[in-house]
């Protein structure tokens, strides 16, 4: 540890809010010519109406991981979101802070967010010190490396891909063929919750970030959802998240894959891990997350089955690192696409759940409490309705950037846009993730009791995604009948009598007509 400070060495690191990677390498030692800035900034909290839980999480973890390398012995500036010197935004920030104490250089490492790099890049322009970018040493794979592996072609199988990411990182392998003869155990997983099964109530943090909660409202930082700030929930640093990996290896594992797609009421995590956040902030890493879930299997195979472990693996190494390369191969531009031309305002009640609709109602009402919603309530729930009512992908992004505790633009848009809403014209998604009401029953208990009748296509009472899911197929079949994934759909609304047809088409125009109070 160097405990010369020289002026001409003097070093401004930048940390941005999903940079807390206690084990990237700038931490192996301390160097008093090194200073770290981490920084609150308005022009973070305000480019969409964030949840109040994701403002605490992003904050109360910044703030905690500035604590840590501190005490570690590193140099640490910490502005916060009320402090009288803050620009707030990164750039004005940083500047101020070279003016201020003569820094004769500049580092940072690379932003996920496209929004973001272009930010500190153009500063990086504009200063006269030196500058370097260095990797953020979390993700398995580079920003380019999807783009290097799908070069010349023009669909990006995520398949290809995984398979790629399991022999290049030998993970479940066995030589160069797949452990246990199969790449995909998806026929296994998938199942409904059964009736009367009990999951475990999810592992739940208790930290009191009360001041802070006052503070942000003090500052009319404009938020949503609820929370309760004496016991916060989540993961917070390194020590909460491995717990919750833990918990996860032990608790939820054996039955992840299983139960992956389903979806209860009054169930609102299941069997997922809820480790997004801590896995987006860096707090933990996609390495040691596969290698535990894998140490586990081996350590207890007996109650661990394989599919469960490829079903989670698939998560990580597969779609996880596979949408950070769609997002940089994609970016810019990604933002405007609109395959569909999608027009239609989201309702109202995306953002206080006051639908009769039970499954839409369940899923948005544990968004605003917990600013989580699982895998499959967000692509076939939320997302499925966004993009049979005709949302405007804009809206449908804004929505889900704002309202989950782990959204970052990277990860959120390629699924949002991408897989969701088939903005891209199926460059991620083989075909519309789409359904009517018979796929939300067959996967959950939501139906039951619900006002709407799953069974019905017109008439007052008639679920509305099955109307709007043939509107759909109808008002869209230029753009999708091409497209083999899709032939049994149109052959079944081929088949039913023309007098069907209309009245179901009438039946979604009058749902589409009163969107906002269905
Ligand atoms: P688990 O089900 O336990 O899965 C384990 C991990 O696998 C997750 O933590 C995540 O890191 C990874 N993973 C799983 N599915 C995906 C996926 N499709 N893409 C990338 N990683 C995946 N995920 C985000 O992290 N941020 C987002 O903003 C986000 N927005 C989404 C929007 C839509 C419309 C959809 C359909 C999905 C979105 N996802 C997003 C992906 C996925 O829904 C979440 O990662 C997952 O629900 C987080 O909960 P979990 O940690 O309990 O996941
Ligand atoms: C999401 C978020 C929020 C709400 N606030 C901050 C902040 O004040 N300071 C910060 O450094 N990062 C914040 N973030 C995360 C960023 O908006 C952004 O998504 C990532 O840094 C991009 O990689």
């Amino acid at each position: 540890m160097s405990k010369t400070k020289d002026v001409t060495k003097n070093t401004l690191r930048l940390l941005l809010g999903d940079q807390l990677n206690i084990n990237h390498t700038w931490f192996s030692q301390t160097d008093d010519n090194v200073t770290y800035v981490l920084m609150e900034v308005r022009s973070e909290t305000d480019y969409v109406n964030h949840h109040i839980q994701k403002l605490l999480a992003f904050f109360a973890a910044m703030r905690s991981f500035a604590k840590e390398i501190e005490q570690l012995g590193h140099r640490v500036i910490y502005l916060k979101f009320n402090d009288k010197s803050n620009k707030q935004s990164f750039n004005q920030n940083i500047i101020q802070l070279i003016d201020k104490y003569k820094f004769a250089h500049f580092q940072y490492m690379e932003p996920d967010e496209y929004r973001v790099d272009k930010i500190l890049k153009d500063l990086c322009k504009e200063l006269t010190i030196t500058s370097k970018i260095v990797s953020s040493e979390h993700f398995y794979t580079s920003r380019s490396e999807l783009t290097e592996l799908f070069k010349g072609k023009n669909k990006f199988l995520m398949e290809t891909f995984y398979r790629y990411m399991r022999k290049k990182h030998s993970i479940l392998m066995d030589g160069d063929q797949p452990l246990k003869g199969r790449w995909n155990f998806d026929a296994e997983n998938r199942k409904k919750l059964p009736k009367q099964h009990k999951v475990k109530s999810p592992l739940l943090f208790k930290h009191n970030l009360s001041d802070l909660y006052q503070d942000i409202v003090k500052s009319n930082i404009k938020h949503i959802g609820g929370v309760n700030p004496s016991e916060f929930i989540w993961p917070l640093n390194r020590k909460d998240s491995l717990q919750l990996l833990e918990f996860f290896v032990s608790d939820c594992l054996p039955s992840f894959g299983l139960y992956q797609d389903a979806m209860a009421l009054n169930q609102w995590s299941l069997y997922h891990s809820r480790l997004s956040f801590a896995l987006n902030v860096k707090l933990i890493s996609p390495h040691e997350v596969i290698e535990k879930v894998i140490e586990a299997y081996y350590k207890s195979s007996e109650n661990i089955d394989f599919a469960q472990i490829e079903g989670f693996v698939r998560q990580i190494l597969g779609w996880r690192e596979y949408m950070r390369g769609i997002y940089w191969n994609q970016m810019p531009g990604y933002e405007n696409l609109n395959f569909f031309n999608h027009q239609n305002k989201l309702p109202e009640w995306y953002w206080n759940n006051e639908t009769k609709m039970q499954c839409l109602n369940q899923a948005i009402k544990q968004s605003l409490d917990f600013a989580y919603a699982h895998h499959i309530q967000r692509l076939m729930i939320t997302g499925n309705f966004a993009l049979l009512a005709g949302i405007n992908p804009n809206e449908v992004d804004q929505w889900y950037l704002g309202i989950y505790i782990d959204a970052i633009e990277w990860v959120e848009i390629t699924n949002t846009r991408g897989m969701s809403q088939f903005a891209d014209g199926g460059l991620l998604a083989t075909k519309p993730y789409i359904s009517s009401a018979s796929y939300i029953d067959k996967m959950s208990d939501y139906c039951a009791g619900c006002f709407y009748n799953k069974n019905l296509k017109t008439g007052d009472r008639a679920c509305p995604f099955n109307s709007l899911y043939w509107n759909f197929l109808a008002v869209n079949r230029k753009l999708l009948a091409t497209n083999q994934r899709m032939s049994m759909m149109y052959s079944v609304w081929d088949k039913m009598d023309i007098n069907t047809q209309q009245a179901i088409i009438k039946q979604a125009e009058k749902y589409l007509n009163n969107m906002h109070s269905l």
